[in-house]
């Protein structure tokens, strides 16, 4: 296939990686679906600063007008920060028809790995990934995010997943798929706004050495798929995990009895969320980005040496 026909790499990002500078990838639904406009732009453009202030370079990846985007202008992720829901929520099985049609599209963590991995970057900081949905068992509401980490070679830094999930299946569903989930600096998987959830992951890492040690590992044996590192939300910022609790219960509860479903239910639990718990799981959410975009600067850094 001929990259250059769908995708286009910024200039900044393709002279980086031709360098063998740090390049450290961003997904857009979190700009689009996952907070509210304006913090959603002023998120996305200091979480580029941050990576900037780390010295790597920040790629965030979306769909304009049909075209794969690796790293994204001011105006473009204004744009898309503006639109919100409107822009459409891409995830794999979206991707051909977006294209072809010319549409402009927010990508998941699933085509934000992808694309990442089209342009040649390694690692890609985000909040939080989609897992198994609570009442998968007969909903079979499992998002691509994990068929994604079974078979495309990017590291995914996140702040673990909330438990709008079922952490326990997300984990084993990620252990069938022979993906490797690596605590950063712990030994339990970090629940989003909390840093425990009473889950163990794999293996606890404690440098950026470390973790890129492990990734190189990884690609030198042949092996398919990503990494999945997961880094806890830091104390300050974490929530009182009854309140937070309570709160996901009840979004949950209530998008069961409005019937959401598919793609929109993770947004429609992710802002009902927000607003249940007055604002401060949004400030919580906005850190453990950044706390994430800095840990894959580092990692993204080593992997160059
Ligand atoms: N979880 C979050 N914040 C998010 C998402 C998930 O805490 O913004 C977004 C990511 O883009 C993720 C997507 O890839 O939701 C998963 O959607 P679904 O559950 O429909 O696969
Ligand atoms: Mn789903």
């Amino acid at each position: 296939m001929s990259l250059t026909k769908y995708l286009d790499v910024a200039p900044e990002v393709a002279q980086a990686l031709k360098d063998n500078r740090p390049v450290v990838a961003l997904e857009s639904t979190i700009i689009s679906h996952g907070m509210p406009y304006p913090q959603n732009v002023e998120t996305a453009l200091k979480v580029e600063e941050i990576i900037r202030s780390c010295g790597a370079v920040p790629a965030t990846i979306a769909i304009i007008g049909g075209r794969l985007k690796a790293g994204c202008t001011h105006e473009e992720i204004e744009h898309l920060g503006k639109k919100g829901q409107e822009v459409t929520k891409v995830s794999r099985r979206d991707l051909p028809v977006i294209v072809a049609k010319g549409m402009d599209g927010a990508t998941t963590v699933t085509t934000t790995m992808l694309i990442a991995n089209l342009a040649g970057i390694s690692v890609f900081a985000t909040g939080g990934i989609g897992g198994v949905h609570r009442g998968a068992e007969t909903t079979m509401d499992i998002s691509a995010d994990l068929e994604e980490l079974a078979q495309t070679p990017v590291m995914v830094i996140c702040a673990g997943a909330k438990s709008i999930l079922d952490l326990g299946l997300t984990l084993e569903y990620l252990e069938t798929k022979g993906v490797p989930v690596i605590g950063y600096g712990t030994s339990e998987l970090p629940a989003f706004y909390t840093r425990k959830s009473g889950f163990g992951v794999d293996y606890e890492l404690d440098t950026p050495a470390e973790v890129a040690a492990a990734f190189r590992a990884q690609r030198e044996l042949g092996l398919k798929g990503g990494m999945l590192v997961t880094n806890p939300i830091p104390e300050e910022y974490s929530m009182d995990a009854d309140v937070i609790n309570k709160a996901i219960d009840e979004a949950v509860a209530e998008a069961n009895a409005l019937g959401i479903h598919g793609k929109q239910t993770t947004p429609f639990l992710l802002a009902k969320i927000k607003d249940l718990t007055g604002g401060d799981s949004l400030d919580s959410n906005i850190q453990l980005v950044f706390n994430n975009a800095r840990l894959a600067s580092a990692v993204a850094t080593e992997l160059c040496k």
